[in-house]
């Protein structure tokens, strides 16, 4: 079997200097700004960053503010459909080219697109003109009442933060492909849909050939005959075996590449890639198996956080944190408390680690009058399907997370908890789902998720300074609710105390170095002594910008990297307790 060729979909990147106008008084739509800006009095400013870090003048900026800038499109673009993809813009986004509005997003950390070709002149110049609002209301996903009034502990940039292109594709291709495996003895089991999209005035027919490549050889393949009516779309359904698979593990993260060409009448079309691991993941007895072994997450709660890019995370820093990770031990982080950027996610795919994937809900407490506001649920549904249908195929993403620290006390919270659930299970009903409770005792949804995952901060916000304390309640705490659910494992999601690099105290005292090394060691080795304890995460791999308020220090501080990545005393120590914990137990 011969690979088919590749042709890569092409890109018009649109990142680099935009023109920017903040426009506080929201003016900018009734005076048509998206029409003819007058840019020569506007600033310019970096895309894909938030705008906060690249001028004083905007840190504390929350409202509404534009984008604007020129790009040229090639002329063989002309019968081509082309998307403008945004990957992430926080929080809404309205878009507009040479004038005609494109549509709008709401959510800052999922992608969306437009089509365009339309409104594009091919082999000449355009004008794309982004509205951005980052306002937070009592009703966003997550929630705030402004940039130090928010209803979470991370700093609130505002902007376009990710990618920004125009992608062009045939008027027939794969729009979609849904890969799941299974394992039987030494095989992969594959099973794909894939679905194609004829966006012609005519029939068209011809082949959609499947391909399984590892490395430079094509492992299995299938040929479909293919025929599609005038602007419809199909899904194919396939199953494949690839004999003796490498399975996708921590210690051995394989990874194959679905490669779905199509041809029509003798033409090659359309030829999508799509990266997949062969493995399986299962909640049974207590236990998270993978591949049928049960395993044990240690790892981190991270953050998208960096001085000056903020949420912008650029492929160094990624490089940067995951050699750390891997240089500590770790196989395993949460996308606390959003979906992670597609590079993100890619490295963890290819380093091998278990990713619980969170949704951008987090917060849904306090000033939030019903958790089962219609508005709220919607949102929260909206933001989960998007958030899945992108991360789908992945294999380090091992569970979903869809909610962080709700107020699961309140009974509201069980309906907006299955209505993310069954958002979850339809769109991908093969991933277990779980949230992150700080309830524990008195949470009332428990009995609605696969995993538990708890956080904890015994020893830091209650029996602060006391750490014998804490180690005794966090042991009677999670007793008492495996006993409640023996069937279901436990994740402790975060635990963690603050430490100011370079604060050291003998004996050891809160917001020291010594003080967060020894809170770690204490809640690791009550974790160890519990066979229904599945993994730890450490809260936070590095710190982190907050909003200002008397409990934090600009920053919050349970990193156990300072936020430029430099260690504290804790790095040694982790990397001692995660060597000596196997992946295995
Ligand atoms: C919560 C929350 C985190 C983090 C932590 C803290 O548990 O989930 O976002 O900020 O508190 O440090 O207080």
């Amino acid at each position: 079997m011969k690979i088919e060729p590749r042709f890569e979909r092409e890109k018009v990147d649109l990142s680099g200097f935009w023109h920017f106008k903040v426009d506080p008084e929201k003016k900018g739509e009734e005076e048509q700004w998206f029409e003819h800006p007058s840019v020569q009095r506007w600033d310019k400013i970096y895309a894909p960053a938030p705008w906060n870090e690249q001028d004083s003048e905007y840190t504390w900026y929350m409202g509404t503010a534009w984008y604007t800038r020129e790009f040229s499109i090639p002329e063989d673009w002309a019968d081509k459909i082309v998307l403008a993809v945004f990957e992430g813009v926080n929080y809404e986004a309205k878009v507009w080219i040479n004038g005609v509005s494109l549509g709008e997003h709401e959510g800052g950390f999922t992608p969306f697109a437009f089509r365009a070709e339309k409104v594009l002149k091919f082999g000449d110049s355009n004008r794309i003109v982004v509205m951005v609002d980052n306002t937070l209301t009592k009703k966003t996903v997550p929630p705030g009442e402004g940039m130090n009034e928010t209803y979470f502990d991370f700093f609130h940039y505002g902007g376009i933060h990710r990618e920004v292109y125009l992608l062009s594709v045939p008027k027939v291709h794969v729009k979609d492909v849904t890969i799941r495996t299974d394992i039987k003895g030494k095989d992969g089991l594959i099973d794909v849909d894939i679905e194609v999209l004829n966006d012609l005035e005519e029939e068209c027919a011809g082949k959609l050939t499947i391909q399984v490549i590892d490395g430079k050889e094509v492992v299995a393949e299938e040929i479909v005959d293919l025929s599609l009516a005038p602007k419809t779309r199909k899904t194919v359904d396939k199953k494949l075996t690839v004999s003796n698979a490498r399975f996708w593990s921590p210690e051995s993260p394989h990874l194959y590449t679905l490669r779905t060409s199509l041809a029509f009448g003798g033409n090659r079309g359309d030829v999508k890639d799509t990266r997949f691991g062969v493995r399986t993941v299962k909640i049974e007895n207590g236990k998270i198996l993978l591949n049928g072994r049960p395993v044990f997450l240690k790892g981190f709660a991270r953050h998208e956080d960096f001085p000056v890019l903020g949420k912008t995370l650029h492929g160094a820093i990624l490089r940067k944190d995951y050699g750390l990770m891997k240089e500590i031990g770790s196989n395993s982080f949460r996308t606390s408390h959003y979906p992670y950027s597609k590079s993100h996610l890619d490295l963890a795919d290819e380093n091998g680690f278990l990713v619980i994937l969170e949704t951008p809900a987090v917060g849904l407490r306090r000033g939030v009058e019903r958790l089962d506001d219609p508005e709220i649920i919607k949102r929260v549904r909206r933001m989960t399907r998007e958030m899945i249908l992108r991360d789908k195929n992945r294999p380090s993403v091992i569970m979903y997370s869809l909610f962080n620290e709700p107020d699961s006390t309140r009974e509201e919270f069980r309906t907006i908890l299955k209505e993310a659930k069954e958002e979850a299970r339809k769109t991908d009903p093969t991933r277990p789902v779980t949230f992150a409770s700080s309830k524990h005792l008195d949470d009332k949804a428990l009995d609605l998720v696969d995993v538990l995952c708890h956080n904890f901060y015994y020893g830091w916000y209650s029996y602060s300074g006391d750490l014998q304390e804490a180690e005794k309640v966090l042991s009677e705490t999670l007793d008492e609710i495996h006993k409640r659910h023996p069937e279901k494992p436990i994740i402790i999601t975060e635990f963690g105390a603050g430490a100011i690099a370079g604060v050291h105290k003998h004996p050891p005292e809160m917001w020291s170095e010594e003080y967060q090394a020894e809170f770690i060691k204490t809640y690791w080795k009550v974790f160890l002594s519990k066979d229904y304890v599945a993994g730890g995460h450490i809260w936070n791999f590095a710190d982190f910008r907050v909003g200002q308020s008397t409990r934090r220090t600009t920053e919050n501080r349970k990193g156990i990297f300072t936020r430029t990545r430099d260690p504290k005393l804790s790095v040694g120590v982790v990397k001692k307790l995660f060597k000596n914990t196997p992946t295995y137990r």
